[in-house]
């Protein structure tokens, strides 16, 4: 009988499905399973009526036109972060003095993905959104669906919220960034931007070939059989349910139970195919979490223990010499490759050369190399070694190893330069910042399209990209006329960008995305900086003479005034579209303290009070948010003695409204 046939094989694919995404424990082949969900399939289609939402097939939906906004029905915290076991230990100190010793622990690994909520009714899966701000997210239950991990259906008739982390594992990170690389995409940075922009995106098919994964990790169960007393019990309920726990997870007696877990897995975490930042410990007596209950933001019942940023020494093999796109020459440590903070690396930042000179850094040395935010690690200092004295001390080449033209100092510039306007080396360095985010942010033309683009002498400076055709694009192997049609329009439709990002992408020296920000505003057309003297251009705050006098050679130059006559002809219209002052954060203080992953602290300040705020270096009963980033200093204290209410820096860009 048909029914009969459909039913078996959806539940035996959920079958397959479950144990090979959840328990992480494959029964059937690939193959075999792809079989039998064709024939699924198959019959489905025959037998429409048949199909029901929990079925394997039903997984992948439409495109959504965009992201409804949601109210969580149950807050979704944030934690408070410990950096030392000192730390951690006077956390529990507090809870020890309120519940006397032996307070059992849950330790689970701190998950660096995206957290979301996932809401069932009567056992089934009904809606998912993003954490967003912790109160309103952002409704994804069509490419949350897609996620084999998070089950459909539970085996159980039950009402639960779950929350958990969105990840992507590392070994498809590497796979994915190999592929957008191979397409001119630009790479993501790490996991768990990954994991963000492959839930953002509106066609819920391309989320179901973005292998993502997930962890649950608080259960709240509203109507079940069961109603656990601790967490633990919630945990291992959930599981019961169907949903993927992390193996690692583990209850301790007591705080040293909790900081051998940190100790143990601040090395192991490397071996994991996830990326983790720390360990998330919490109370495991529920009754215990609601006495101790919550502060502005974050349970007081748990804490995060961050993993300290990794340092490693390796060996300098060789120093390269990298040209920037205003000539700028930076020096760049080559390394004997070594496994840092779970990835390999062979570079490193040297930033200049009275850096080589200060840290008196030699070819063969062996260096301290530290990973502070995603970029690219930077040499820390070198190791004591008896060799060092024996190795002959650096010297900067004389010469562009680009151009041969010589190298040369500029005042008032700690870089040297190649101020050669022809060097290749500038000219592509040009070419790929005039794509990037930061300036033209034409995502579709990525760095291998721009070498393609150069080595066929199709372009050699920004302005060839709009006399680009179609057919141009063609001729590069491996796109396709789809490819080739997005990368043309992208191109065109660039030229209505803001005024800002023009300027920006001219690569003036010193003029960068806040500089142009704040040009753009006194000189709102092209021709007001034509107009602008020296004097005028280093009255603006934040513009010094140096950078007038950058701004002003710039626009007098004739070859650049020729090319900004092409850029003119070419169809660019340069009105200049006042960046939207708003007032969301009109009347709030912030503080800034610790390093910021995604943006400087001078960033952050300027987007504060674009949006109508202040910024303060001292935290008072004034004061209306603290952010707080890694390694975050007593300000931090004074604002948890204060109440003052902390943001961390996912929380400040959710208040703010950016990305
Ligand atoms: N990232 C994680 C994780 C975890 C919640 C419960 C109340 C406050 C935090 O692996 N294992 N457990 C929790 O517990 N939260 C986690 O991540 C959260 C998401 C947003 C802030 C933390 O990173």
């Amino acid at each position: 009988m048909v029914l009969e046939r459909i039913k078996f094989l959806r539940d035996e694919l959920n079958k397959y499905s479950y144990n090979y995404y959840v328990l992480d424990n494959p029964l059937i082949s690939d193959f075999e399973y792809d079989k039998l969900y064709k024939e699924l399939e198959e019959l489905e289609k025959q037998n429409p009526l048949f199909i029901t939402p929990d079925s394997p097939t039903q997984r992948v939906g439409g495109i959504s036109t965009g992201f409804q906004e949601v109210t969580h029905k149950y807050r979704l915290y944030s934690l408070d972060n410990t950096y030392n076991y000192e730390e951690l230990r006077r956390w529990y100190e507090r809870i020890t003095k309120e519940f006397g010793n032996n307070v059992e622990l849950v330790c689970e690994l701190k998950i660096d993905g995206l957290a979301i909520a996932l809401a069932y009714k009567n056992g089934s899966f009904v809606h998912g959104a993003t954490r967003g701000n912790g109160i309103v997210g952002e409704e994804i239950t069509q490419n949350l669906r897609t996620i084999k991990a998070i089950p459909l259906k539970l085996f159980e008739d039950a009402d639960v919220e779950v929350r958990g982390e969105i990840y992507m594992p590392k070994s498809s990170f590497e796979k994915l960034n190999e592929e957008n690389l191979k397409l001119g995409e630009k790479p993501f940075a790490n996991p768990r931007n990954a994991a963000a922009g492959s839930l953002r995106q509106l066609d819920s098919s391309i989320t179901a070939k973005r292998d993502l994964s997930m962890f649950t990790y608080t259960p709240i169960i509203e109507r079940a059989k069961k109603q656990p007393k601790t967490h633990w019990d919630g945990i291992q309920y959930v599981k019961e349910l169907g949903f993927k726990i992390n193996p690692n997870i583990r209850l301790v007696k007591d705080i040293e139970g909790a900081v051998d877990f940190c100790k143990e897995w601040e090395t192991k975490r490397f071996e994991l195919d996830y990326a983790t930042d720390g360990v998330v410990i919490k109370v495991n007596s529920l009754a215990y979490q609601n006495e101790l209950g919550y502060t502005s933001r974050a349970p007081k019942w748990a804490t995060a223990f961050k993993f300290p940023p990794e340092e490693i020494s390796t060996t300098l093999k060789d120093i390269e010499i990298g040209i920037g796109k205003t000539g700028a020459v930076t020096p760049v440590a080559v390394l004997e490759p070594v496994n840092l903070a779970g990835s390999i690396v062979s570079r490193a930042s040297l930033h200049n050369f009275d850096e080589i000179r200060r840290l008196d850094v030699r070819i063969g040395d062996r260096v301290l190399i530290k990973k502070a935010a995603e970029i690219i690690p930077k040499v820390i200092k070198v190791c004591d070694s008896a060799e060092h004295d024996n190795l002959p001390i650096y010297q900067v080449q004389g010469n562009c190893p680009s151009c041969g033209e010589p190298i040369s100092e500029v005042e008032g510039e700690v870089n040297l330069y190649c101020l050669n306007p022809n060097c290749p080396a500038v000219l592509r360095a040009k070419l790929e910042y005039w794509v990037s985010k930061e300036a033209m942010d034409i995502e579709s033309v990525g760095p291998s399209v721009i070498e393609k683009l150069y080595n066929l002498g199709l372009v050699a400076a920004p302005v060839d990209f709009y006399k680009l055709t179609i057919d141009d694009f063609l001729k590069l192997d491996l796109v396709k006329e789809k490819s080739a049609t997005n990368m043309y329009n992208a191109i065109q439709a660039s030229k209505q960008k803001p005024l800002s990002k023009f300027i920006t992408a001219l690569s003036i020296r010193n003029v960068g995305k806040e500089t142009a920000e704040l040009l753009v505003n006194e000189f709102p057309s092209l021709e007001d900086f034509k107009a602008a003297s020296i004097e005028r251009l280093a009255e603006i705050d934040g513009i010094g003479d140096k950078i007038a006098r950058n701004i002003y050679e710039f626009f007098h130059n004739e070859h650049n005034l020729q090319t900004l006559e092409e850029f003119k002809n070419l169809g660019f219209d340069f009105s200049y579209t006042p960046a939207q002052k708003t007032d969301e954060l009109a009347g709030k203080t912030f503080v800034l303290t610790g390093t910021l992953q995604s943006m400087t602290r001078d960033e952050a300040s300027d987007i504060i009070k674009s949006k109508g705020g202040k910024t303060s270096s001292s935290v008072s009963k004034k004061t209306s948010y603290v952010v707080a980033g890694e390694n975050p200093g007593s300000k931090l204290d004074k604002a948890q003695d204060l109440g003052v209410i902390i943001l961390n820096e996912e929380e400040f860009k959710n208040l703010a409204g950016i990305e």
